[in-house]
């Protein structure tokens, strides 16, 4: 079996060999077709670049069209929203209230009391609903309107320290 897997490895590595010393020997002959090759494949590359800047821009376009980060300038009135303030902390959620309707916009308004967190909302089978960074010194706003009642969980998304894997509460959604 040894033998077997050696001989295969010298055939292989021989085959290897003999691919680089083809590559090698026929480079040189290839220079003088260089010019031909150059000018055709030049012009193509050309407008594949513009083909894919194009395609980019439309896939960008579509994919964050509506853009799902509010305007963060605006202000979320309680007349039009259901307000729900949201402080982050070593390693604890406040979220007053912490009872919202399905179906009716809500504006989290949300900021870090320390250090850093991430304010993700998932549903019941912990699939990400809606997520914006906590930070100090911040009022980051998130606009969601969910369209099923239940349980939501509220996990940290951004390490904080050692209970991080802890900082969880609940939003209900009737
Ligand atoms: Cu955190």
């Amino acid at each position: 079996m040894v033998s077997t897997v050696y001989a295969i490895t010298l055939v292989c590595i021989a085959l290897i060999a003999a691919v680089f010393y083809f590559v090698i020997a026929n480079s040189k002959k290839a220079e003088a077709d260089y010019p031909s090759i150059t000018k055709k494949w030049y012009g193509v590359r050309g407008k594949w670049f513009l083909f894919l800047i194009t395609l980019g821009l439309v896939i960008t376009y579509f994919s964050l069209s509506p853009f799902p980060i509010p305007d963060q300038k605006k202000d979320y009135p309680a007349n039009d929203h259901q307000v729900v303030k949201v402080g982050a902390y070593q390693w604890y959620w406040t979220m007053t209230p912490d009872t919202v309707e399905a179906g009716k916009p809500v504006a989290f308004l949300v900021t870090g009391e320390d250090v850093n967190h991430g304010f993700g909302i998932y549903d019941e089978n912990l699939k990400l609903v809606g997520q914006t960074q906590a930070m100090p010194g911040y009022t980051n706003k998130l606009v969601h309107v969910f369209d099923k009642p239940g349980k939501y969980k509220i996990l940290c998304l951004e390490y904080c320290g050692l209970a991080h894997h802890a900082m969880i509460t609940e939003l209900t959604v009737k």
